[in-house]
């Protein structure tokens, strides 16, 4: 399968499977993942997701770019807008996204790796926003989410030069969280998974939304919706069992997302 889909309890791992092309997206592989993302915003079973790419070279190289020598501006606009529809998805699901970066991750497959939630290295992970060199600008959201995460100055370096950024580059401008040997990326990104896991899922929905809109927009914007979402927390069963097994010095037991 083009993306597999792996249960560990709570924990999903997303698999990006095309090695034979560097996990290279074309449009038939963004629809699959589109689709298990939708599988999985819906399944209240999930609590964190890890995403990852197939084998032991890629995240994932990017685009297709022997399917997007092909395409003309109406094809280019409907597979720059799938990608975007990806990226929003990763950035809209409840559950918190972890991306495990094994290796390669150029043009889109930075880009996606940008809209997870964290973003854990390999040592021999490397990052690019290479479009220039192909004669494009980045298209699935890299203009947009790389200044917000390193920073204006850097993100038009990155950009303008698409020069390749190492792990450990990659981890002293904060593009990635951190960074582990290759064989300890996949079991450090599923234990960070189950720890966050184990919190309220109702919590974590609202935190990852108030996070999004921080980096949206007018920061009054975010506030004035955090401090709502702050407030739509109390008086749910989380909020009382959170509080309540603090108070009486106990982990808590936490239900399902919506708090049920
Ligand atoms: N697309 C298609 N095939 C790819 C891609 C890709 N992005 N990357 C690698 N492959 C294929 C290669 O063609 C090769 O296939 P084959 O064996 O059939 O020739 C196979 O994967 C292995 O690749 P290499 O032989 O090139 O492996 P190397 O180790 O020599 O090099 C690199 C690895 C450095 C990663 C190299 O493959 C490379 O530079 N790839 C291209 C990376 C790139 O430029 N990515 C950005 C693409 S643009 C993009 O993502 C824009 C997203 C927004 C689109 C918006 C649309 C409007």
């Amino acid at each position: 399968m083009p993306i597999d889909v792996d249960r560990d309890d709570a924990v999903a791992t997303v698999t990006i499977n095309r090695p034979q092309a560097l996990n290279a997206f074309d449009d038939a592989q963004l629809r699959d993942l589109l689709d298990a993302l939708r599988a999985l915003r819906d399944d209240r079973s999930v609590r964190s997701v890890v995403l990852t790419g197939a084998g032991d070279r890629a995240f994932a190289a990017g685009a297709d770019i022997k399917a997007m020598a092909m395409m003309g501006r109406p094809e280019a606009l409907a597979f720059g807008r799938r990608g975007h529809a990806v990226a929003s998805a990763l950035e809209a699901l409840p559950q918190p996204v972890i991306a495990a970066i094994n290796g390669f991750a150029f043009g889109g497959g930075c880009e996606l790796a940008l809209a997870c939630d964290l973003r854990l290295a390999s040592e021999r992970a490397v990052f690019a926003q290479p479009e220039v060199s192909l004669g494009i600008p980045p298209g699935w959201g890299g203009t947009q989410r790389l200044p917000r995460l390193v920073g204006p100055g850097l993100a038009a370096d990155l950009i303008f030069t698409g020069r390749r950024v190492a792990a450990e580059e990659a981890l002293r401008i904060g593009l990635v969280n951190a960074v582990y040997p290759p064989d300890r990326l996949l079991p450090e990104a599923l234990a960070l998974a189950g720890r966050i896991a184990a919190n309220s899922p109702t919590a974590l929905a609202a935190s990852k939304r108030a996070l999004t809109l921080a980096l949206a927009g007018h920061p009054d914007a975010g506030l004035a919706a955090e401090v709502e979402l702050f407030a739509d927390a109390f008086g749910t069963p989380d909020q009382r069992e959170g509080m309540a097994a603090f108070v009486e010095k106990r982990p808590p037991v936490f239900g399902a997302a919506g708090g049920a």
